[in-house]
């Protein structure tokens, strides 16, 4: 090996040394993921471009792949018998794979499945919870994730994670077929120059996002970063600090963003790599791991980023 990997520490290594019940969890979250990130690879050849023709419980068209992904991680996952249900944003119901499984996990297959087509960054986004925490029907608000991840497929294949005691980044090496811990402890920049917002859509924001736009443009030294899938978008700003919008309407107040399948995730990650996030409820800023979700496909404004960013744009909700 050319490339000193013998001294990095595998994801499976990583997983034994101190997650070791959820080594066949990881196997098969890790072996998805490769599948995925290879299809997406060779969608153009494969003829896996295109929407499927159905829209999903939010509206959104259906891609080809996000079916695909969808499936193929549920397969994987039933097959370690250790998950009791998969709540998943391509379903409209959560799918029970094993009654005596210990763990739920929450997913979102295939994040930002509009760029298949165009060649740009997707990602996969879960969570992992303690099944006692789904039961008596009340479903568990974000602080209850034993895990929350993501995989970047850009242009290489990331997966970031964390288990509440920091964060850590993995590197896929295609040749051995394995990922390699290449990010120790990533640890948020508290403040950057770029953020991720629909800008386009000033006029149905509320004053707050108004007044945000308002005071970034007049100060002039900012610079848009928007990918469309928010694995990107964050993944940038958990590396290079900035901040991730997308907030409020005042056609949508409950924005459109998952909060069991994209939010609460994403936020776990981000606070434990020293960033901020915030929701609002219509009437204040919360912190959205506290949400107790009501439905398992409700979504929620987000602010999430760098603190000192995360932190200025509250300040015009206060205002
Ligand atoms: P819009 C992808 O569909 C997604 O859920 C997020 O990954 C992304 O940030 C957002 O929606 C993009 O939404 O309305 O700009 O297409």
């Amino acid at each position: 090996m050319s490339k000193h990997l013998e001294t990095l520490q595998t994801l499976t290594e990583y997983i034994i040394k101190d997650h070791p019940d959820l080594l066949a969890v990881f196997a098969q979250i890790e072996a998805s993921t490769k599948i995925i990130a290879s299809k997406l690879r060779s969608a153009g050849l494969e003829g896996n471009y295109g929407i499927t023709g159905t829209t999903n419980v939010y509206g959104d068209k259906v891609q080809k792949l996000d079916d695909f992904a969808n499936s193929l991680i549920i397969k994987k996952l039933e097959a370690t018998g250790q998950i009791k249900m998969v709540y998943s944003e391509e379903l409209q119901d959560p799918v029970e794979l094993n009654k005596s499984g210990k763990y739920i996990i929450c997913m979102d297959p295939l994040d930002g499945s509009s760029n298949i087509d165009v060649n740009l960054n997707l990602g996969t986004i879960f969570s992992i919870y303690d099944a006692k925490d789904f039961e008596n029907r009340q479903l568990p608000n974000g602080d209850k994730q034993i895990c929350a991840g993501y995989v970047l497929y850009g242009t290489s294949c990331m997966m970031v994670m964390t288990f509440g005691d920091g964060v850590d980044g993995f590197t896929l090496d295609t040749e051995l077929d394995s990922y390699f811990l290449t990010h120790q402890n990533i640890t948020m920049p508290k403040s950057g120059k770029n953020y991720s917002l629909n800008e386009n859509a000033y006029n149905s924001y509320a004053e707050p996002v108004q007044g945000y736009i308002d005071f970034i443009k007049k100060e002039g030294n900012r610079k848009t970063r928007y990918a469309a899938a928010m694995v990107a978008d964050i993944h940038r700003f958990l590396i290079q600090g900035g901040v991730f919008t997308y907030p409020e309407t005042k056609q949508k107040p409950k924005s459109k963003l998952r909060l069991m399948y994209e939010i609460s995730p994403m936020s776990m990650i981000i606070n434990q790599a020293g960033g901020k996030s915030l929701s609002f409820d219509g009437r204040k800023l919360i912190n959205p791991l506290n949400i107790i979700p009501q439905e398992h496909d409700q979504t929620e404004p987000i602010i999430l980023g760098s603190k000192e960013n995360v932190d200025e744009i509250a300040k015009f909700y206060k205002d």
